[in-house]
């Protein structure tokens, strides 16, 4: 962020003629030298940005992602993002070839208050037009992002300027409207958060971000296939899968706020274990106390933003994550045959010498988390997550609320995993085995006396 540009814009408006000092002017003024175009490397969870000017406010934090630093200029808050190709870490051991911005698919999150005067560069350095849709915000028309309908496009190399008030505090998300089907799949997208004038209306310790998104990228491959309608095959948090999603480290007793912003192509029921949630927070800004009911579940529509928000309660590691079952998988093996019942060893073998890379879906269920199996580069394992006790069989849609007493305030940092007080962790039975005692048999039992079956012992 440069001081000294703001600096000198303000002296060449006070050094201009008054006749000249206009709207127009101003505005002139404020777009002769774009701010710096911040650019992150990293695809970590970043520290939250605290506020270094203009009304206060509490950060939230991008779960694997960061908030975009600004230039105040005249009491307008200016930000820069570069539409681009970038190269995205989906997890260690996978890059993808994206497009977003400054650096990252997500983009930046811009975090602004009710009331701020906002101002938004944007530069398009991708091979075809571009704009910028900022998804659920009350503006003037001309600024909706609408490619055609509201603006023209920006072309490429070209930088448009987008200017409104923030006038309602809540959740957002932005992402362009021009040639969206390819531009989404791409990775073009991010979080917008518009925090209350008052800091204290609806205070919480924690609050996190993190928007769904969905790639189709072949094993072995690096580029999202763009004419995907339904079938993508990797489901991820911020163009991220478990075990490359951050976890969400919260205080014993912290009030916490999840804010979910749903750009994939389907709904996702998300979940969390050990606690119960409202929604405190839609699209249309905060729900009305009267209006919560307690749930461990939501269920969020394409296009839509949910807050949800917890007392952290209970120690722990406590898994969230998206109820669909194969949202939590990663690439390869989706059109695998269920095989559970059928001993296909032999079979596998022979295969296996005409064909190295068959594999087969165990006759046990499948435990394809700790299957070894030959994998392309840059390919994922399709549940690769492992905790303390072994193989987490999970991948996609998946990530720990890391619940910790004696966690600071401020400290996101992984606390590893859970360490359970001996006496609380699901254990063995190591007993005697007793006859099992089977329902009567209706065929049998015709006096309607219940009839006792008793069931052969396994020979031990
Ligand atoms: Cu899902």
């Amino acid at each position: 962020m440069s001081n000294s540009s703001n600096t000198l814009s303000r002296r060449a408006f006070l050094q201009g003629s008054a006749l000249a000092v206009g709207a127009t002017a101003v505005t002139r003024i404020g777009a002769a030298s774009l701010p710096e175009a911040v650019t992150q490397n990293s695809a970590g969870t970043q520290a939250p940005l605290t506020p270094p000017n203009g009304r206060p406010y509490h950060p939230v934090v991008t779960l694997n992602g960061w908030s975009l630093p600004w230039r105040m200029n005249n009491g307008v808050k200016e930000f820069h993002l570069v539409a681009e190709p970038v190269v995205r870490e989906i997890a260690p051991g996978m890059k993808a070839n994206l497009w977003g911005y400054n650096g990252q698919s997500p983009g930046p999150t811009i975090e602004v208050v009710e009331g701020d005067r906002v101002r938004i560069f944007v530069t398009n350095k991708l091979p075809e037009q571009t704009s910028v849709h900022w998804h659920g915000q009350r503006l003037p028309n001309g600024m909706d992002g609408v490619t055609g309908l509201t603006q023209p496009g920006i072309p490429p190399g070209k930088t448009f300027v987008y200017e409104f008030t923030a006038r309602r505090a809540g959740t957002f998300m932005y992402h362009p409207h021009a040639d969206e089907m390819v531009q989404m799949a791409m990775g073009m997208m991010g979080f917008w958060i518009t925090h209350p004038k008052d800091p204290n209306f609806m205070r919480v310790d924690r609050d996190f971000v993190f928007l769904l998104n969905a790639y189709d990228i072949d094993p072995g491959a690096a580029t999202p296939k763009v004419n995907t309608m339904l079938d993508f095959n990797l489901w991820t948090w911020n163009s991220r899968v478990f075990p490359g999603i951050d976890p969400l480290p919260v205080r014993q007793n912290d009030r916490v706020r999840i804010r979910v912003g749903n750009l994939t192509m389907t709904n996702h029921p998300i979940h969390l274990h050990g606690h119960e949630f409202v929604v405190t927070g839609t699209d249309g800004g905060w729900t009305s106390p009267a209006s919560r009911w307690p749930e461990v579940s939501t269920d969020i529509a394409v296009g839509q933003m949910r807050a949800i928000e917890f007392d952290a309660t209970e120690e722990g590691d406590w898994a969230l994550h998206c109820h669909k079952a194969h949202h939590t998988m990663n690439a390869m093996g989706h059109n695998v045959p269920t095989m559970i019942g059928v001993d296909q060893r032999d079979l596998a073998k022979k295969i296996n010498k005409l064909i190295p890379d068959y594999m087969v879906m165990g006759d046990k269920g499948g435990s394809m988390g700790e299957m070894e199996m030959p994998l392309p580069d840059n390919t994922l394992p399709m549940m690769g997550g492992s905790g303390p006790y072994g193989s987490l069989e999970m991948g996609g849609m998946f990530s720990v609320v890391k619940v910790r007493k004696n966690l600071a305030r401020d400290d996101y940092r992984d606390p590893g995993w859970y360490k359970a007080p001996p006496g609380t962790v699901a254990y063995e039975w190591r007993g005697t085995e007793q006859p099992s005692t089977f329902a009567p048999d209706k065929k049998a039992g015709t006096d309607g006396n219940a009839v006792n079956v008793t069931r052969r012992n396994h020979p031990h």
